[in-house]
């Protein structure tokens, strides 16, 4: 603990407030180890139970999106319950998220120039986003625990979620492409890439030159991004549009369904074809084409031409406006869900060799086509063999197995169906326990409602979704849940907890807080044990440290019109204690976590006494931690 600051010029040591620690409550959580206490098997003996009873923990860890709340819900699994929600594409009033200096630094350095002149006419960073689709970091066809990826559908954006301390850490604004709908990071060696879908075309270039004729000059574009940078690697010009991907086990091949062939504008149009298909991209191929300057740059970015005729994508013709896109665990079978059709179609990885050496046809690669009922959205797996598809207009998942499927597709008198279940009502995504890696362990099965209708009390005509819990682990699927939720769980990744592992503190050198840092040293402040202030020209930089229940300024002065910094470091070694910066009166509240730093830079407008408090209960003697700002009228002249 050398590391640790000791005393400080106020007078205030870590010594005289360790009498005071107790009153908070969380002492006791010091130093202790934490073995995980899994909510106990023998409970499942007749089929799961999933019941976590107090101080037990959940056996995973559910990642959902929040749709058009635009953050990341992590919650346990089974019990869902809500643990934590990370703040991503939307502002958070809590944290602080969209208004300390370090998440604005995130959210705005990947950002296009265009954006960015626009976003200053509202406030420098996008306040709103739509993140559909959350998918946990791979090594070797498994989750690694290192980062959650996720899309954000309004704004065009690629975001990463560092596991290690649940925070978003990297935003980046994807050109050329519109409506970044699917998304997938690689499996194979490891992610390495994630691909992300532009699900809307547009002009390309979209820079109101070309404005009309879509099927001429509107285009959508698949992305791949560089995981571990967030720049974006390469993009392929594609016929059609894209709606959801995924990739193979084994790093060569990433498909994405269209279901807007037509290059419709309107539904009518877009829905006009029986067939749509999906696009299979030659990952091998479009890196040589990168790497041979077979592309044309636009925005920086190498764009490569995949349209018809192209070495570097095949297009398979799927019934019919095709949507979900799910590859199997067992490595070879990848299901494209029909959505206007019935039916859904599965792909077989082995077949894509010939199909891009031109030896075989694309319809050649489709190996069963199970009709499984009105409106399949989207397909999970159990390890075993069976495929769960969410029917939206018939309110069911329906259980099925792919080789029964193939069976009956070569003209075998096999039904593949094995059980059809109710859920309430009209699932879009599901999601099984480990399901999209080689480890699909099949023991749960989330479907997740887009309608709750009549399941829950009342809450007048804005109602949750339902997010359904069904056990999978026996012959028959059993619903044991209803999880009623906000605005729009729209897909979750479930990672076993063995899979992640949190810190329980942050460590002070986190790159989080590397500019202030910079900053404080050019100032000669020393953040653990700061309580300075001070002053170039108008603009004014504050540092203090947070200990429970003080800050180490209990008061700073500045005048109207200066351009204040305020920097606070939470000097909490004790797991749990989250101190907060609340300036009243000026839209300003920040989340400081034990060992961190956070900081938030305003201009101090308004003359007078102007408290700040802590907002995150540390203490008994919470409520007294608080301080006050002064400032001083500009002197008329
Ligand atoms: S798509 S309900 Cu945005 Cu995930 Cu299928
Ligand atoms: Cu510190 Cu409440």
């Amino acid at each position: 603990m050398s590391d640790q600051p000791k005393a400080d010029k106020t007078g205030l040591s870590r010594r005289g407030f360790l009498g005071t620690a107790a009153l908070s409550g969380a002492a006791g959580l010091v130093g202790g180890t934490h073995l995980p206490v899994y909510a106990k098997d023998d409970k499942h003996k007749k089929g799961q139970s999933a019941e976590v009873g107090p101080g037990e923990l959940d056996e995973y860890y559910a990642f959902a999106s929040g749709g058009q709340s635009g953050e990341i819900r992590v919650l346990g699994l089974p019990s869902m319950r809500e643990l934590v929600r990370i703040p991503v594409f939307n502002m958070c009033s809590a944290t602080g998220w969209g208004h300390t200096n370090e998440s604005r630094k995130i959210l705005t350095e990947g950002m296009l120039p265009a954006t960015r002149e626009y976003l200053n006419t509202i406030g420098g960073v996008y306040p709103n986003g739509d993140a559909h689709h959350p998918h946990m970091s791979f090594t070797d066809q498994t989750y690694d625990g290192r980062y959650i990826f996720i899309n954000d559908k309004a704004n065009n954006r690629v975001a990463r979620i560092r596991c290690d301390v649940m925070k978003t850490d990297k935003i980046t604004e994807i050109p050329n492409a519109s409506g970044i709908h699917g998304l997938r990071p690689q499996r194979y060696p490891r992610t390495g890439y994630v691909f992300a879908n532009g699900e809307h075309i547009v002009p390309l270039p979209n820079d109101g030159t070309l404005l009309d004729d879509p099927k001429k000059n509107f285009w959508a574009i698949y992305t791949a991004l560089d995981g571990d940078t967030m720049k974006v690697a390469w993009q392929v010009q594609v016929d059609g549009n894209l709606d959801n991907n995924d990739t193979d086990y084994q790093g060569k091949y990433t498909f994405s369904t269209c279901y807007n062939s037509e290059k419709g504008l309107t539904v009518q149009d877009a829905t006009a074809n029986e067939q749509d298909w999906v696009v299979v991209f030659n990952i091998a191929r479009i890196e040589e084409a990168v790497k041979n300057g077979d592309f044309k740059e636009m925005n920086g970015v190498p764009v490569i031409d995949g349209r018809h005729g192209s070495k570097y994508t095949r297009y398979i013709p799927i019934p019919n406006s095709p949507h979900g896109c799910n590859a199997a665990p067992d490595g070879i079978h990848v299901v494209l869900n029909g959505k206007l059709s019935p039916t859904v179609s599965v792909l077989d990885v082995r077949t894509l060799d010939d199909l891009f050496d031109d030896k075989i046809k694309p319809r050649d690669c489709i190996v069963a086509e199970p009709q499984l009922g009105l409106g399949p959205l989207h397909t999970a797996f159990d390890g075993r063999g069976n495929a769960y598809t969410t029917l939206f207009i018939d309110s069911q998942v329906v259980k099925w197995n792919i080789d029964k499927a193939k069976r009956a597709y070569k003209g075998e008198d096999v039904d593949p169906i094995i059980q059809k279940l109710d859920v309430h009502y009209q699932p879009g995504h599901n999601h099984t326990t480990m399901g999209e890696t080689k480890e699909a362990d099949g023991k749960w099965l989330v479907s997740l409602n887009k309608f709750s209708k009549d399941r829950f009390l009342n809450v007048g005509p804005l109602k949750p979704e339902n997010d359904q819990l069904i056990d999978i682990s026996g012959d028959e699927m059993k619903l044991v849940h209803d999880g009623p939720s906000f605005a729009e769980p729209h897909d979750m990744c479930l990672v076993h907890a063995s899979k992640v592992h949190p810190s329980r503190v942050w460590k002070r050198n986190d790159p989080m807080w590397e500019d202030v840092r910079k900053m404080a040293e050019k100032d000669g402040v020393t953040l653990e044990s700061a309580s300075n202030v001070i002053r170039e020209g108008n603009k004014v930089r504050v540092y203090m440290f947070a200990i429970a229940p003080v800050f180490s300024l209990p008061s700073f002065e500045v005048n109207q019109g200066d351009e204040v910094t305020v920097v606070v470091t939470n000097v909490e070694v004790i797991e749990d204690l989250t101190h907060g910066f609340t300036l009243e009166g000026h839209g300003i509240a920040m989340e400081i976590g034990p060992q961190a730093t956070s900081s938030v830079t305003f201009v101090a407008q308004k003359p007078g006494v102007h408290w700040y408090y802590c907002q995150w209960f540390c203490h008994a003697l919470h409520m007294e931690m608080s301080g006050q700002m002064l400032v001083h009228p500009k002197k008329s002249t």
